[in-house]
């Protein structure tokens, strides 16, 4: 929303990052407090995390944060938070607005300002683990929830008929047609009014609608010959820009297909082979908060491995991510957030209405990318338990109904009792041979085994993709005995997973290797006693982002794979 792309030409748009009033409330419940009452006796940077700084590091409980925005205008405004994690509750001039349910997706507020005024923002910020309040984030998830406002912040300013949404669908590449949807305010008031539409700067739609007649949506489709599509490979985008009345939008795409052919992915009609990691959203100073810096050197590594491929694990990723993997040709299968759900999350309601909300949420942020080429959900959960199959078949029925134009996924680490796969569109496996048993020689094995028995269900004839396979290794540990957690063991292992995947048959058309970049885990004495540092520490750069040892070895391996495509 922010950063090198401007949205919006007509629409004044305030951002709000920078340096906002601070203060620590701690065991506070959120319900009684006040926002006019609080004293603000720090500052805090927006977007960041308070518990990633030294005053707070670690520390759980409620949190306030203030700013003030000037309004030049008496009309509507709306606030637009990019993810708050991980419960919050919106405040503008002392009323309350709204509450927010989980971190990772972008959300908005709407009030009426008055000329020349001083508007005060407080957000009361949450990151204490609350099942009934906000069922998403659970403790023994294997990451560290941090909290705050951990991404970019915007205030617009909205004129009637204001734009909602502008959706671009590619409809077919040959020959090339958009389907383009211009979502605004369904209360406007009825009438006629303008309606254009350039792509790439030359006007390709202008025309006076009435918007009476089409309440809420406007939609057309536009045949543009000759255009050049995204792959990975020709990363080509676009720029398709709408003014109704006095408002605009302007979203960047990419014209392109994604589909499913027995065991292949296609894109634009032919095979894909994606190689690439998950990638955790996390970094020691900043928390879940992403720096512009932190982001591009991200892409330049993964690029720098020949990786055209990223899972988000296991939420969906900030958009400035996805917009540069748009430019870069990463495909990213971007995820609702979930953790190792048991069937009593997936049979309870309040659970599954959450589920449901961040699945639209995501989809509504970042369905103009062209570089999502996948939506998941519920890393790791009850797939084998039939009881959880209704919950899997309403949030991959969602995903379709929102967006029938991607396939939909789940990770299963069920792999051989899996109750769900024939609901999925391609069939994900996370599994960690020669990490949680056996030893390096494990891995062709287990992937065999695997494979063999999806044929034997029924399962084997749609694309496959390891969605985690991964070991565990200590920055900087070696050992003669090249064991577990030493860098050569681990370097060891991704050389397997990939020379028996792709280089010695062909049977998965993806492969995301657990992972990038290590990060915190949970402070869950549990899982923290299996995982030195406190870090899962299966990147193959360190949470500072240093190379370790299988960063060389995957980058060999990747480029040479990418050798092989071109
Ligand atoms: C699971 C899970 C990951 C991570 C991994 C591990 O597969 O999906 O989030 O926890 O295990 O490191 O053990």
């Amino acid at each position: 929303m922010t950063g090198r792309f401007r949205r919006h030409d007509r629409r004044p748009v305030t951002q709000l990052n920078g340096t906002w009033d601070f203060e620590f409330l701690g065991d506070e419940d959120p319900d009684p407090v006040d926002a006019s009452s609080i004293r603000f006796d720090d500052a805090m940077a927006v977007p960041g995390c308070f518990d990633a700084t030294p005053r707070y590091a670690g520390r759980r409980g409620l949190a306030a944060y203030r700013t003030r925005a000037y309004l030049a205008e008496e009309g509507r405004y709306r606030l637009i938070l990019d993810g708050v994690q991980h419960w919050c509750r919106v405040f503008v001039n002392g009323e309350k607005m709204r509450d927010h349910v989980g971190g990772f997706t972008r959300f908005s507020v709407d009030f009426t300002g008055h000329q020349a005024e001083e508007a005060e923002i407080v957000v009361l910020v949450d990151n204490r683990f609350n099942y009934d309040r906000c069922p998403l984030h659970l403790e023994y998830f294997d990451w560290y929830h941090f909290g705050g406002i951990a991404r970019p912040v915007e205030l617009h300013r909205l004129v009637d008929p204001w734009i909602e949404g502008l959706t671009v669908t590619t409809e077919s590449i040959d020959p090339r047609r958009l389907a383009i949807a211009v979502d605004y305010d369904a209360t406007a008031p009825p009438g006629r009014t303008n309606l254009t539409i350039t792509f790439d700067g030359a006007v390709v739609l202008s025309e006076t609608v009435d918007l009476s007649s089409t309440p809420g949506r406007i939609e057309r489709v536009l045949e543009l010959p000759g255009t050049l599509l995204w792959s990975p490979g020709e990363p080509n985008l676009h720029v398709i820009h709408a003014t109704l009345g006095e408002d605009d939008a302007r979203e960047r795409i990419g014209i392109r297909q994604i589909e499913t052919d027995g065991r292949r992915l296609l894109v634009n009609g032919e095979p894909i082979r994606l190689v690439g990691f998950n990638r955790h959203e996390a970094h020691p100073q900043f928390g879940h908060a992403q720096p512009e810096a932190l982001l591009i050197s991200d892409v330049q590594q993964l690029r720098d491995m020949g990786c055209n491929f990223v899972r988000g694990s296991h939420y969906p990723q900030d958009v400035r991510f996805l917009d540069l993997c748009d430019e870069a040709g990463i495909c990213v299968w971007q995820e609702a957030i979930g953790w190792q759900h048991t069937a009593e999350h997936l049979t309870d309601e309040n659970f599954v209405g959450a589920q449901l909300t961040n699945i639209e949420e995501m989809v509504a942020a970042s369905a103009n990318r062209p570089s999502v080429i996948l939506w998941g959900i519920l890393n790791e959960s009850e797939s084998h338990v039939p009881a959880c199959r209704p919950t899997y078949e309403r949030l991959l029925g969602r995903l379709r109904e929102l967006d029938p134009t991607r396939p939909v996924t789940y990770a299963s680490n069920h792999p051989y009792d899996d109750v769900c796969l024939d609901l999925a569109d391609v069939v994900s496996i996370n599994r960690y041979p020669g990490w949680y048993f056996g030893g390096v020689e494990e891995v062709p094995k287990e992937l065999d085994r695997i494979t063999e028995h999806l044929d034997s269900v029924g399962q084997g004839e749609k694309p496959l993709i390891i969605s985690e396979i991964g070991a565990g290794a200590i920055p900087g540990w070696h050992d003669q005995h090249g064991v577990r957690w030493t860098e050569h063991y681990q370097a060891e292992l991704l050389d397997a997973v990939v020379r028996h995947l792709f280089a010695e048959r062909e049977r998965a058309c993806g492969l995301a290797v657990w992972l990038y970049n290590d990060f915190r885990t949970t402070e869950e004495v549990r899982r923290l006693l299996g995982r030195p540092r406190g870090f899962n520490d299966k990147g193959v750069v360190d949470e500072y982002r240093r190379p370790k040892l299988a960063y060389e070895t995957i980058r060999r391996r990747f480029l040479a794979l990418a050798d092989e495509r071109d």
